[in-house]
């Protein structure tokens, strides 16, 4: 089945290159960090922060703007940093950067990535109390010394405990998101598809999983052989770590991914594919089925004592066993296994169910597109309304709209929405949760705005389920913005008891985001069934800074699906009148 490779043509995501722009844009982030830390004039770290964010959500592959020497052409990027991002596209390296590393302990840079501690702090530390490690930290958290220093309290120490615990947590995994694995397996798949058969993506990344481990391919086709020779020749290999007669494995240059290939006969191709896909504990309860009803599963088919009875698709193995086909995203054991059994799978939302976005930023605030140019390629993606909800006024970093700016941004969507009458333009804010749970404008603003997203963008540590809950206490508000406030790449998000957010959100109808950005996947499918089963509504939005993100919609849909959705939960299948949500304007 073509499954994973139709649904990444159909998103079209970043055409034939990987990009290399998140591994850049982690540079800068570092650099900006060590800067930081070293007491750097903030202009200058500032710098770099603004260059890697901006190069992480831009939508072409830096590697190619280099090559056309277009680099400049990015908005905020200027020769100096271009010329950073070519001397580390050609030669692995940044020499200055080098340079402010050398001297500086090499732990340093491992405390600076816990989170909850930041750049200026690891300077205090190590300044203070000679802190060099993490393993230091722990013995100076252990002796209570720090507690001594400037700014730090008991709670400051809890935060920092739970830091370092999400940290080691993270360093044992090494997962990278779905987003970043899914151009990578793409790019592998063309360039394989001319010497194969049938070729699909499997494992985690076919079950569309948050983060992914590494990358496992099957395919098949006539001569085996030359399939492996292929696969281990790709351009950007690093490494070679496996090579046999039916399967090999790479590291890519990219993010040191695995890639593990698996080459089948084309009659077990189904067998090998649902074998591959996982997951495992799915598997181990599929087998145990098949055994109680006298057949036995392998790699290579259903078999009843020596028989083979079948094994070509997928399809043909449920089959066998009375069942539905379960999509790859349900399956982890979490009762898909019997709702098979019974017929009684969900109808998974798919994407063509979705008709608008329901989050998007333009350059009234931090966007780096017009509204017209979003609008644009709504339409293009045959979306019937687009939600346009800059940032409001107290989140400076972002360039949050005043009350005046607002107007003026209103009075444009208004000249627009004339333009294009065949979508609705959706005049929205994404609306800071202050410290006390206010909303950033005032009720008299907030009754004309015709959809209102609630977030929390500081004071991640402070109240966040209280201000969150007051907040959906507002009459005005309609969604709450990715809920728990992780990120993938390694934010451990809110102090939050999410359960008590989700039921003040069912209760005042309010419904929560499933923010599809790739870092975010917020609400992931464990807290999506958990609010699905209380009966909460969803929101699914890309939290687009420029039109590009748009297509990360397919994220969200994945974590929709993967949280047992069906189109009647979530905001954005329904037409923009006649959306189950509390305040119609
Ligand atoms: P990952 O890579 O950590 O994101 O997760 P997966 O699910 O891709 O796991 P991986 O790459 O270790 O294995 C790919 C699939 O192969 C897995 O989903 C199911 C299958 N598989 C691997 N090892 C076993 C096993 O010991 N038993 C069974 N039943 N299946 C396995
Ligand atoms: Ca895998
Ligand atoms: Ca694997």
């Amino acid at each position: 089945m073509q499954f994973l490779a139709e649904k990444i043509s159909y998103i079209g995501i970043s055409g034939k290159n990987i990009m290399r722009n998140g591994e850049i844009a982690d540079l800068f982030e570092q650099i900006a960090d060590v800067l930081e830390f070293k007491g750097e004039n903030s202009f200058r770290v500032n710098a770099y922060r603004k260059s890697a964010r901006i190069i992480r959500e831009y939508p072409e592959d830096v590697e190619m703007l280099w090559k056309e020497d277009r680099l400049t052409e990015i908005p905020g990027v200027g020769q100096g940093i271009a010329d950073h991002i070519m001397e580390y596209l050609k030669t692995g390296k940044i020499q200055q950067y080098q340079e402010v590393l050398s001297g500086m302990p090499e732990g340093i840079l491992d405390l600076i990535n816990i989170p909850n501690i930041g750049p200026k702090t690891v300077s205090l530390f190590y300044n203070r109390l000679d802190i060099k490690n993490l393993d230091d930290l722990e013995k100076e958290i252990k002796k209570g010394t720090i507690l001594n220093l400037p700014g730090m309290g008991e709670k400051k120490i809890e935060n920092i405990k739970k830091g370092i615990i999400f940290f080691k947590e993270k360093q044992k995994k090494k997962r990278i998101s779905l987003g970043i694995a899914l151009p990578i397996v793409k790019e592998i798949i063309d360039y394989m598809k001319p010497g194969v058969e049938k070729i699909s993506a499997c494992g985690s990344l076919r079950r569309m999983k948050e983060t992914i481990g590494d990358i496992d391919i099957l395919t098949t086709g006539e001569n085996h052989k030359d399939i492996i020779e292929t696969f281990i020749n790709f351009p950007k290999k690093e490494n070679i770590i496996a090579k046999g007669q039916t399967k090999a494995s790479i590291i890519v240059k990219e993010h040191h991914l695995q890639v593990d290939l698996r080459v089948v006969d084309n009659s077990s191709y189904g067998s090998a594919l649902l074998y591959f896909t996982g997951s495992k504990e799915h598997n181990i309860k599929l087998r145990g089925l098949a055994k109680d009803k006298g057949f036995k599963i392998s790699e290579y088919g259903i078999f009843k004592g020596d028989e083979k009875i079948a094994g070509q698709t997928e399809e043909s193995v449920y089959d066998v066993l009375n069942m539905q086909f379960i999509p790859p995203e349900l399956r982890e054991d979490r009762g898909e296994i019997e709702a098979a059994i019974n017929h009684k799978l969900p109808h998974l939302v798919k994407i063509n169910d979705i008709l608008g976005d329901m989050h998007s930023h333009t350059n009234y605030s931090d966007g780096m597109d017009t509204i017209e140019t979003m609008v644009q390629l709504a339409i293009k993606h045959g979306y019937k309304f687009i939600v346009i909800s800059d940032h409001t006024k107290t989140s400076k970093i972002a360039n949050g709209m005043d009350e005046e700016k607002l107007k003026k941004r209103n009075k444009e969507i208004d000249i627009i929405q004339e333009k294009y009458p065949e979508i609705k333009i959706v005049k929205a804010v994404e609306i800071d949760i202050l410290g006390d749970g206010q909303l950033d404008y005032s009720d008299e603003i907030l009754k004309d705005i015709e959809f209102v997203i609630g977030a929390i963008h500081q004071g991640f540590q402070k109240n966040v389920t209280e201000r969150m809950i007051k907040a959906i206490k507002n009459p005005f508000l309609d969604i709450i913005a990715h809920p728990t406030g992780r990120l993938i790449s390694g934010r451990k998000g809110y102090d939050i008891n999410l359960d008590e957010v989700i039921s003040a959100a069912v209760e005042y109808n309010v419904a929560l985001e499933i923010n599809a950005y790739f870092d975010r996947l917020d609400l992931n499918d464990i807290n999506i069934i958990k609010a699905k089963n209380r009966g909460a509504m969803f929101s699914i939005g890309t939290d687009s800074h420029n039109a590009g993100m748009l297509k990360y919609m397919e994220f969200g849909i994945s974590m929709a699906r993967r949280g047992w959705l069906e189109k009647n939960d979530i905001l954005n299948c329904y037409q923009w009148n006649n959306m189950p949500r509390r305040n119609k304007k």
